[in-house]
């Protein structure tokens, strides 16, 4: 069974990344109007990477006698000002998402709860990659920012990235 104070903090990351799904979701929408078919493409990825991250969490929860409890997902924002807003906000985010995941990190430290803190620390290694990835996204909107044309073979190039199911299943 799994400490009351670690299970608040999983269940608390399970609305955060579907949140973080919405978030990309509505991204996505933006970017589809806009005629970034691409970069709407990599946000539809994204998005299910998020519900695949919360629900991995929900199960482990299940697995180790807690109960999920699902609260309200709160609206994410309804429009943007262009590509650039959109990757500041993804980095912006997902800075915010590695927070969360390493308060869970420390607290499963110091309750010594080693299979949680084992648990968790794919998050912690995927949190690197998502900022890393939000970065470089960013870097390369700013320094294309205005010239439209390279703005298209970005987007060109993200319609290519396909949904896999980071744990496996
Ligand atoms: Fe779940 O990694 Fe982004 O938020």
């Amino acid at each position: 069974m799994i400490k009351e104070t670690i299970s608040k903090l999983l269940n608390e990351q399970v609305n955060a990344e579907y949140y973080s799904a919405y978030l990309y979701l509505s991204m996505a929408a933006y970017a589809d109007r806009a005629g970034y078919k691409g970069i709407a493409n990599w946000l539809h990825v994204q998005a299910k990477e998020e519900m695949a991250h919360g629900t991995r969490i929900f199960q482990y929860m299940l697995e180790r006698g807690a109960l999920p409890s699902l609260g309200g997902i709160k609206a994410p924002p309804a429009s943007y000002s262009g590509i650039t807003e959109i990757f500041e906000k993804v980095l912006a985010h997902e800075q915010g998402v590695t927070e969360s995941i390493n308060r869970i990190a420390t607290l499963a430290e110091q309750e010594k709860d080693h299979a949680a803190y084992q648990f968790i620390s794919w998050y912690v290694s995927e949190q690197v990659e998502e900022e890393a990835s939000a970065e470089e996204l960013l870097t390369r909107v700013k320094l294309i920012d205005s010239h439209s044309g390279l703005l298209f073979n970005l987007d060109t190039a993200l319609a290519s990235r396909v949904f896999t199911d980071p744990f496996g299943r």
